[in-house]
């Protein structure tokens, strides 16, 4: 009687586990679907002269965050080295701007940041965060 129990029991556990892995991978494919949607045409990019700052996505930004000088264009180098598909895309609200990151390629993105303050920048899905601090 007693194993019996134990067994169901194990069952019971093994079934919650089931439903959980079940709801989580439906979660990663409807996140991965929203992503697709959302995959917009590349832009090209006029670069301007001026300080640049290089910025790795791999599991999110590094530098998570970074300062420039007001008034002046920037060039943020992104470079995504992470196969993950949520990084494939950094959004700069602040900038209206909004870019593919092809795996293992250098894209500048030239910004002018006419007003100091702290700036939020993401991945497409507002998942992952980096912040530029304007001074
Ligand atoms: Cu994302």
């Amino acid at each position: 009687m007693f194993p019996l129990n134990k067994k169901a029991a194990a069952a019971a556990v093994y079934s919650i586990y089931m439903d959980k892995l079940i709801v989580g991978i439906a979660g990663a494919l409807g996140i991965v679907a929203v992503h697709w949607f959302f995959f917009m045409k590349k832009t090209k990019e006029t670069i301007a002269n001026g300080p640049s700052i290089d910025i790795r996505v791999e599991g999110g930004y590094s530098p998570e965050s970074i300062t420039i000088p007001v008034g002046k264009t920037t060039i943020l180098n992104f470079t995504r080295t992470d196969p993950t598909s949520c990084l494939e895309e950094v959004v700069l609200s602040d900038f209206r701007i909004r870019r593919q990151l092809p795996l293992n390629q250098k894209v500048p993105i030239a910004i002018t940041p006419q007003k100091t303050g702290e700036f939020t920048y993401s991945c497409g899905m507002n998942m992952y965060h980096g912040k530029i601090m304007v001074r």
